[in-house]
């Protein structure tokens, strides 16, 4: 828990090109924009009494600084690492660096596309991961952290 607000605190990590989110291929990726998800988790958060925190950057340094940043502050991590997913060894390396609850989310099915997004360098090291429900997803993983901060588990 958050020591200085005693509130739990939630980072919310959007990778390479979610900033498109809603204006560019909506056949696969939907009609939300970012802006829309930003917005909706933090009025849930706010509904739940945990503080969220959105961030989404395109650059790979940028999003290790941040997993970087959060430590002693953040209580969980939900984040869709985008493309980096599939290639990034120094994302999985900084949120190796935490004990905390992770949540891998995917807005497609990453399953169910081309064989280079069948692997994730997160999964094994996530709590859990969330793929292709859409942006329904970030609600699926907000809900579940919040579920297991009022039971008092440790996900990890
Ligand atoms: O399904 C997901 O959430 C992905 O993380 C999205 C990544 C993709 O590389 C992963 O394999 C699966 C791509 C994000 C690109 O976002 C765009 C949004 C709108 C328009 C174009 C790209």
């Amino acid at each position: 828990m958050n020591a200085e607000k005693n509130i739990a605190k939630v980072l919310i990590i959007n990778g390479p090109n979610l900033n498109m989110l809603g204006k560019r291929e909506p056949e696969i990726y939907g009609s939300t924009t970012l802006d829309d998800i930003d917005a909706s988790m933090k009025k849930l958060g706010n509904e739940f009494g945990i503080s969220v925190e959105t961030f989404q950057s395109n650059s790979e340094g940028n999003i290790v600084g941040k997993i970087q940043e959060a430590m002693g502050i953040c209580d969980a991590i939900i984040i869709n690492p985008a493309a980096y997913t599939h290639t990034s060894v120094a994302i999985r390396d900084a949120l190796l660096l935490h004990t905390l609850p992770i949540i891998e989310v995917h807005l497609s099915n990453i399953y169910k596309r081309e064989s280079f997004r069948h692997k994730s360098l997160i999964s094994d090291i996530a709590t859990g991961q969330i793929t292709g429900f859409g942006v329904y997803g970030y609600t699926m993983a907000l809900e579940t952290v919040n579920r297991l901060f009022k039971e008092n588990k440790d996900l990890k």
